[in-house]
Parts: structure tokens; sequence; C-alpha cells
């Protein structure tokens, strides 16, 4: 062995390895801001106060059970939904028998804003992005055969949670399961819509009345029912650090408690069934990291409210790995990504993960890609042996050492969030929304500069790409299905009970007295619709409309001196100069779709390359944007899809713009587009496509040029 070597020592051999190169440059600076260095040692652990803690003893740091998964593995719980609830039925079916353990529903983007099928904002929407639900009917073929006594289901459902969970509860009766029986997760975490997911329907206050509501329904009603998932996952897929994700997500919880504690009720009635969901990215040891300094923060933040029950600390979490680290291009590399972030959730200890299908970044998964993504799960549960320890990487100096910034980094955002007031309030103010979005412009100038390598994207791309078979939903007959089922529902139900039922919940709503999901039960039960109960809610709160604001000078900055971003910024200056004002873009969001991670970095890009960007408001009808477009003068028209509306949506915006004599504004298309859908949009009219991957360097100069060649054809 030898005499016992120090730091120094090897300080000393590596700098000879190194040829002379500095140390400090193989420090790894995260987007956290968190040096990683090429080595840890017990010296990196000075300071470290968490370690020595137990599992299933607070802080939880190793884990909210004291056996972990030695006693009970995660649940494999993978998030689906599509077309119609028959549809979805049977999927779910299939997908337990074939080893999934829990349900997990993803609703249509209609379903999510609180509108029925047949509603006219919602024509591209309806049975796209998740199944359609427009009633208790819906509801119950959803669960068709699914014992709700014994599987637990989470519902993805923040906006329209009221009549959701109010159907659910209906459902579950009429299938002969009391709501005491019911058990699974509500999302119901609405503060983290307004930052980044966007699919709210209310302004901030009545909303945060309606979650406060439901915790103390739960908690009275529901013992064995999560009352909300408090998610930072959109958090990270809109382009957050980890630490920010951390940060904000606990300081949404903590925000919750307040909202739960002002209603009166004892924290340790409802502490216990508050539950997280955390994304897990690529950054291995760090997402593991993540979730262990996650519990514990969650338990110091709880020790404030001073719970009775340990429970009451206990940080329990789903995670899903993440969407937006998978690609467009080589496909098939997706299933080694999500293998990798899978056991990184497992390492961090979640209790619940979702596996991304390797066809995320072109179309809802195929019944092939979702078995692929759940036999992910099952491999690593049954093959791996990753279950038989519990927090296997606890005392890794590298991991430890992470736990312990992240925690504190993320501390120090927490108590920003709290001198500003609260997350309410810094929501409000929009200083979440900003960091993040700063943060995800920063990264997509790395990926652009190629400064962060993304294989088979940015490099090792593949000179050809073979097509991949999609799911392809046929929308207009599922919608004709849905409203031929809301008219028998409505021409079957007491019209009067209806009716009473409504007026008793707008009566609670305005009144501020009562319990509003207590009143969405009856109205459920007499067969009101999702519409009509929003609706009920929409006149006593009023809709929340958000004013688009766009980050300036992060993308520019990342990458002035560059020859050909200056090359770039030349040419339309000068083209500029020539056409005699500045090109104009507008940035569109049509339908429900609520995504706008892509639509906000290509409006901040462009701008500070030099276009002159209009930022369109979300949920617009196409007739809207071409309204917009004629009104602003805009050159080209950049309509933003991430949920499978384009079919529909791109070709009524073209119609549209020709019925207002707007023809010559040019129309492009980015976002999850599948190439097989390139040729429909083309024949359209739609002039160029950008999928996932673009650089958005390449997107500018393709724009510019399109500009520059319409206008000769026009002289
Ligand atoms: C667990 N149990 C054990 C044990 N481990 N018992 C003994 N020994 C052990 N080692 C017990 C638990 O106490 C519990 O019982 C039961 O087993 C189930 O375990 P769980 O850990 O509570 O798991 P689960 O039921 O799956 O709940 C996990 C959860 C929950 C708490 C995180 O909230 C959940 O399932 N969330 C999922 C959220 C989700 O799928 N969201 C999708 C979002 S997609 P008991 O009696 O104590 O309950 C999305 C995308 C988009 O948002 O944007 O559209
Ligand atoms: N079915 C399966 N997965 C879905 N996701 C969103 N909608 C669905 C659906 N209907 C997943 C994707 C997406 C994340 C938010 O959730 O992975 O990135």
């Amino acid at each position: 062995m030898g005499e016992k070597k120090t730091v120094d020592d090897w300080a000393s051999l590596a700098a000879r390895e190194l040829k002379g190169a500095s140390l400090d440059e193989l420090v790894w600076q995260t987007p956290e801001g968190i040096p990683v260095k090429p080595l840890y040692t017990e010296a990196d652990l000075e300071g470290v106060d968490h370690l020595g803690t137990l599992p299933g003893f607070e802080p939880f740091l190793r884990g909210p059970r004291a056996t972990m998964y030695t006693g009970r593995p995660w649940t494999i719980r993978q998030y689906a939904g599509f077309s119609t609830a028959e549809a979805s039925n049977a999927f779910y079916r299939k997908a337990l028998a074939a080893g999934q353990q829990g349900v997990s529903v993803a609703f249509d983007l209609a379903t999510h804003r609180g509108y029925d099928s047949d509603h006219p904002r919602v024509l591209g929407d309806v049975g796209k992005a998740g199944v359609a639900i427009d009633s208790v009917e819906d509801m119950k073929i959803l669960f068709d055969g699914i014992p709700l006594e014994k599987i637990s289901v989470s519902m993805t459902m923040n906006g329209a949670v009221i009549p959701i969970l109010a159907s659910f509860i209906v459902a579950g009766e009429e299938q002969g399961v009391s709501r005491a029986q019911l058990s699974g997760t509500i999302q119901n975490d609405i503060l983290k819509e307004f930052m980044v997911r966007n699919t709210y329907i209310y302004p901030p206050e009545p909303s945060m009345r309606i979650i406060a509501d439901i915790i103390e329904y739960t908690a009275k009603e529901m013992p064995k029912f999560n009352s909300i998932s408090i998610s930072g996952y959109h958090m990270q897929e809109a382009g957050a650090t980890l630490v920010q994700e951390l940060a904000f997500t606990l300081a949404d919880g903590r925000e919750y408690v307040r909202a739960a504690l002002a209603k009166g009720l004892d924290v340790d009635a409802f502490a216990g069934r508050l539950s997280f969901f955390f994304a897990i990215g690529m950054n291995f040891f760090m997402e593991a990291a993540k979730l262990r300094a996650a519990r514990l923060l969650w338990a110091r933040i709880m020790d404030e409210f001073e719970p009775k029950k340990p429970q009451s600390k206990m940080l329990r979490t789903h995670c899903q790995t993440s969407g937006v680290s998978l690609q467009e291009q080589d496909p098939y590399n997706n299933v080694v990504r999500t293998a990798f972030e899978a056991m990184s959730a497992a390492l961090g200890g979640t209790q619940s993960l979702h596996t991304n299908s390797f066809d995320e970044a072109i179309a809802l998964p195929t019944e092939f890609s979702a078995r692929i993504a759940r036999n992910t799960q099952l491999i690593l549960q049954h093959e791996t042996g990753v279950t038989r320890v519990v927090d296997p990487l606890a005392g890794s100096y590298y991991v430890e050492s992470l736990t312990n910034e992240l925690a504190e980094k993320a501390w120090e955002l927490i108590e920003e969030v709290e001198a500003l007031g609260g997350m309410t309030k810094a929501v409000n103010d929009g200083l979440p929304k900003r960091l993040i979005e700063e943060a995800a412009t920063r990264k997509q100038a790395a990926v652009d500069r190629g400064d962060e390598v993304i294989v088979g994207v940015n490099k090792y791309r593949l000179e050809t790409e073979d097509e991949i078979e999609i799911l392809d939903i046929d929308n207009k007959a599922v919608r004709e299905a849905q409203i031929a089922r809301i008219a028998k529902t409505k021409r079957q139900r007491d019209p009067q009970r209806a009716e009473e039922t409504l007026a008793a919940l707008r009566e609670v709503a305005r009144s501020g007295q009562g319990n509003i999901l207590e009143a969405a039960v009856e109205a459920a039960r007499a067969r009101a619709t999702l519409g009509e109960i929003s609706d009920a809610l929409r006149d006593a709160f009023g809709d929340h409309a958000a004013v688009p604001k766009v980050v300036k000078k992060v993308y520019g900055p990342a990458y002035e001196g560059e020859p050909e971003y200056e090359t770039l910024v030349d040419r339309l200056r000068e083209f500029s100069a020539t056409l005699g004002e500045t090109p104009r873009l507008l940035v569109a969001k049509l339908g429900q779709d609520g995504h706008d991670r892509g639509a906000k970095i290509i409006a901040s890009a462009f701008g500070d390359i030099g276009f002159d960007v209009v930022a369109g408001p979300l949920f617009q009808t196409p007739e809207e944007a071409a309204e917009l477009a004629v009104k602003n003068k805009v050159h080209v028209i950049g309509m933003s899809s991430l949920a499978a509306g384009h079919k529909t949506l791109a070709p009524q915006l073209i119609e549209a713009l020709k019925a207002r004599g707007a023809s010559d504004i040019i129309v492009v298309v980015g976002g999850v587009i599948p190439r097989q859908d390139y040729e429909f949009l083309r024949e359209a009219g739609v002039a160029a496509i950008f999928g996932p991957g673009s650089n958005v360097l390449d997107a500018a100069r393709s724009v510019l040029d399109l500009i520059a060649g319409h206008r000769r054809n026009v002289a």
C-alpha cells in the first residue's frame, strides 16, 4: 500500500497527467451554479450535518419508509390518456395486465381548461394530448372494470380540478366504492400553472381557495387520497435549473400549507396527504441528490408549522423522466436516456415513477413504445438489484456533498421568495417565471452553440433518419362521439336538478361560504357537465389572462462575437434597411396548448437577433391570431404547436389569413410535428416546419430567407 496519500499528492499527480493544464479546467460549472470538481473526498463532508440520519426517521433524507424498496418497490405509474374514455380504458386495462401498478390519467387540453368537447374554442384539442372527459358518464367508462378500491388513480388536473374530482368521486360511488376507499392523487397545483404549465382557468386568489377547499374536503372525506401533487416537473421541463425546481416547488408547498391552515384545519389532519412530483433529467447524480435534498428541506419547512405526527413532515414523491431531454433525432437513443433517468429516480428514492416513451418528441406513445417504457421500470425492479438496498448512494462523498449544496442553494432561493411575501406574491410579481425563462434561453444557446452535447442532435447526427410508427388520433371522430354523448347526457338528466345544483355551486363560490368541491359533487351527480360546472365557477371568479413577457438579452449575449451570429445580425440589419422596416414576426400559440417554452425562446432569441417580435397571447383561435397578425402588419407568423393540434389549426390559420386578404403573410410552424405530417402541412400552405431539436439560429436564417424570397417574388 505504501504511505497514505493526501489530496495534495493527488493534485500534483493530476497536474502531471494534465501536462500543464490547470486542474481548474476540470471543474464543471453546472447551470445551478454548483462547481462540480473532478474529485470528492472526506474533506468535502466537513460541516455537512445531515450525515448519519436513517430512513423512515426525520428528516427522511434517506427515504420516507424504513425499508423503502426492500419492503415495497416504487409504484410503476405510467401517465396515459388519449382519444375517448373507451380507448383510454382499454389502454389502462392492458397496461395493468402487463405489470403497471397504478393508473395515471392524462386529460385532453379542452378538459384541462374547463371546456366541453362541443365548445368552439377547442376544435383542435379534443382527444389529442389526452382523454376527453365531459361528465360523470365519461368518467364511469374511463374506469370501467378497474377496481377503484384496489388500484390507486392519479389525475393530472389543475384548472378544471373541481368538476374532474367531483366526477371521479361520483363515478366511484356508482361503481360501489365509497369516497373513503378511493386512493390516488389529484395534481391540484395551480401555482406552477401560472408559472410554467398554463392550464389555469381562474385568477390566482380564487384558484388558491379551490385548492384549500379540496384539501379540506379530502382531509375529512377521503383519508386515502393525496390532495395535491406539488409539482416541480413542469418547471424543469420549462427550462428551470434543479435548484429552481427544488426551491419553487417547496415554496409552493409551503404556500398550500398556509392556505389550508387559514381555513382552520389542523396541520396533522392534512399534511400527511400532501405529495410531490419532480422531473428527473440527465444529470444523473445531481437528480438523485435533489430528491434527498427535497426531503431534508421539506421536513425543515414543516417544522415551522409544529406538526405532531412525523408523517406530516415526510416528503413522498412521484417522478417522471424528462420529456425535454428526449429528442426527435435518432429516437431509440431515448430508450437509453430514459433508463438512466429512471435509475437516478430509483437511487433518489422516489415513491412512484413514470418513464417516458422514446417517441416523446414526436407524438403520444404507441402501444409498442409504451411497453418499452414500462419494461424499463420492470427490468430495473426485477433484474438490477437496485431495490435490494435502501438509499445506496448514502456516504458517497460526491452525492452527500451535492445533496448539501443543492439544499443550501435552494434554501437561499426559498428565503428570497419568503422575502417577497411567499409564492403567490412571487408568482404575481413574475420572479420565478422570469428566472426559469432566462435559464431556458441560456440552455438553448448552449445547445445551439454545441457547448452542451446532445447525441444525434448537435453531434453524431445521422445523415438520414428512419421514420418511426406513430399514434395519430382522428380528433374529428372523437369530437363527434363526445358531442353525441354530451347531448344524450343532457337529454337523460333531470334538468331542474342540474340547474339547482349549479346555482347552489355558484352561490358557494360567490359567497365564500361552504365547500366548493362538496357543492360540485352534487352537480356532477345531477349530470351537470364539466363545462357547466367550470362556467358556474367562471361566473363567480372570472377568467385569468396572462400578459406575455419576453426575456431579453440572454440568447444574444451568449453568442456575441461568434461569426455566425454576427453575420446573421448584420444581414438582418442590411435587409431591414432595404425593406424600409424591420421584419416582423408574430409568435402564435393556438388552441388550448399552453406549452410555451419553445415559443418564448423563439420570441426572445429572434428579438435579440434583431427581428421585431410580437408575442401573441396563449389560447388564441386561428381567427384571433390572423386578426392580430394583420393588425400588426407582420411578415411572418410562427405558430408553435406542442399538443398535436397542428393539422386542424394550421390550415384554419391560413384560411383565416386568406379571408382577411392577408395571404402574403408567411406561416411557419414549430414544435412537436411528426415528419409524417410535413407534406400535409406544406400542401396546406405552411412555408417551413421546425421540428424538435431545431437550431434557433438556423431557424432565424430560414425565416429571413423566406421573407427575402417572398419579397423578390412580389417585386
Ligand atoms: C410504501 N408503502 C409501504 C412501503 N412503501 N409499506 C410498507 N413498507 C414499505 N417499504 C405503503 C405506503 O405507505 C402506501 O400506503 C402504499 O404502500 C403505497 O405507497 P406510496 O409510496 O404511497 O405509493 P403510491 O400510492 O404510488 O403514491 C405515491 C405518491 C402519490 C404519494 C407520490 O401522490 C402518487 O401516486 N403520485 C402520482 C402522481 C402522478 O402520477 N402524476 C402524473 C403527472 S404527469 P398508505 O396507506 O400509507 O397510503 C404530468 C404531465 C403533464 O403532470 O404535464 O401533463
Ligand atoms: N400520454 C402519455 N404521456 C403523456 N405526456 C403528456 N401527455 C401524455 C399522454 N397523453 C407526458 C410526456 C410529456 C409530459 C408532460 O407528460 O412525457 O412530456
